[in-house]
């Protein structure tokens, strides 16, 4: 018995050593490669099936599906998305959330949107990303943002990296979302829970929340509660509770619950933990889960087929785009003819 498990065990390591020398040219992956050792939990491998899946290249389309097709998630991940003003302590929550997570014995992938960092070039995750102790731990993916200069490439391609990472064995996987506009319905439609962070005392008009994000969250944490800001911290919260109360009842059934919490101290953690997993109990019981994943398994196809539609169109007509788009300028013609007039144009119409 021992001969054959240590013949086997020798196997692996040889297919692992294989594996990992492939990493050192990223250019020899195939995707059933890459995807074997996203399976086996390289994260090498896992970082560079991601970049793969960012890209919006009419050309790179087939090694994504085929990627994705033999690495797909088993669907039994915990995805949370987190959002809120810069500077309302997304990364810095998410850190203790995850570390917390990896205690009790979870895996965790945390993924960033951001797509301020197209403007800033990624330092701004890059530096201020605060998670440097869960970075660092084993049983821990960090992902900083990546910047995008295509439309709306690294939010379509955070779908595709969550099942990535489930199929790289992270069963806890964390989105922080950055409180501009459609950042958020994008990680809403692709997350399972969605918490929404404000900085007790500080007020709306300041904190640039709308009524629509208060709307999709699932959770609300006024954040940053410690003794000395705890008077301003309750008035906020009672605010929102008050708030909530006269929004209809979402879809889930459930209305947001009010959470003081704070990350510096830890305080109100433990009770962050137990709500999203008493929500995740009830929703796998009422049957929510699993509707709310079918329709966003819907959702991602409408985006992905808009998103197809655009590029492929932009990539074999892009001379006609260009010309008609000098036309528009000068007033010429109307945004809407020119619109059909490309779209209906057939492809590889110069
Ligand atoms: N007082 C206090 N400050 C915090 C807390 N969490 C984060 N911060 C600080 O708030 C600032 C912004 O935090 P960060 O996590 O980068 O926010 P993000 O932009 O929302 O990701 C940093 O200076 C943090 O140290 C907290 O619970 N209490
Ligand atoms: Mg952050």
């Amino acid at each position: 018995m021992g001969a054959t498990s240590s013949s086997k065990e020798t196997a692996k390591a040889r297919a692992r050593a294989q594996a990992r020398s492939t990493i050192q040219d990223a250019s020899t992956w195939t995707p059933s490669t890459l995807a074997a050792a996203v399976k086996d939990g390289q994260r090498e491998a896992l970082a560079q099936a991601i970049t793969w899946v960012e890209s919006a290249l009419p050309e790179h389309q087939e090694r994504i599906e085929a990627l994705l097709q033999h690495a797909p998630g088993n669907g039994q991940s915990t995805r949370i998305g987190f959002t809120g003003i810069p500077g309302a302590g997304k990364s810095t929550l998410i850190e203790r959330f995850g570390l917390d997570a990896i205690q009790r014995g979870h895996k965790v992938a945390v993924l960033a949107v951001d797509p301020s960092s197209q403007r800033t070039g990624g330092a701004l995750l890059g530096d201020k990303t605060r998670m440097h102790e869960l970075s660092k731990h084993p049983q821990a993916f960090v992902r900083p943002s990546a910047a995008s200069n295509t439309l709306g490439g690294v939010a379509r391609a955070t779908s595709e990296a969550i099942q990535l990472c489930e199929a790289s064995g992270y069963d806890m996987i964390l989105v922080e979302t950055v409180g501009v506009g459609q950042s958020e319905v994008t990680v809403r439609s692709m997350v399972d829970m969605f918490v929404l962070l404000l900085i007790g005392g500080a007020g709306d008009d300041v904190q640039g929340i709308k009524r629509g994000v208060v709307e999709m969250a699932d959770l609300v944490v006024v954040h940053k509660a410690e003794e000395d800001r705890l008077k301003a911290c309750r008035a906020t919260a009672n605010a929102y509770r008050q708030a909530l109360h006269v929004l209809p009842i979402p879809p889930s059934g459930i209305r947001p619950e009010v959470l003081l919490l704070s990350s510096l101290t830890g305080a109100g953690h433990g009770d962050l933990w137990d709500q999203l997993d008493a929500m995740s109990s009830e929703w796998k019981s009422t049957g929510w889960w699993g509707e709310q994943r079918a329709r966003q398994r819907v959702e991602a196809m409408h985006r992905h087929a808009r998103q197809l539609l655009i590029e492929s169109h932009m990539h074999h007509k892009a001379q006609a785009w260009n010309e008609l788009e000098e036309c528009v300028r000068r007033g010429e013609q109307s945004p809407f003819a020119s619109a059909r007039s490309w779209v209906h144009q057939p492809k590889g119409t110069p």
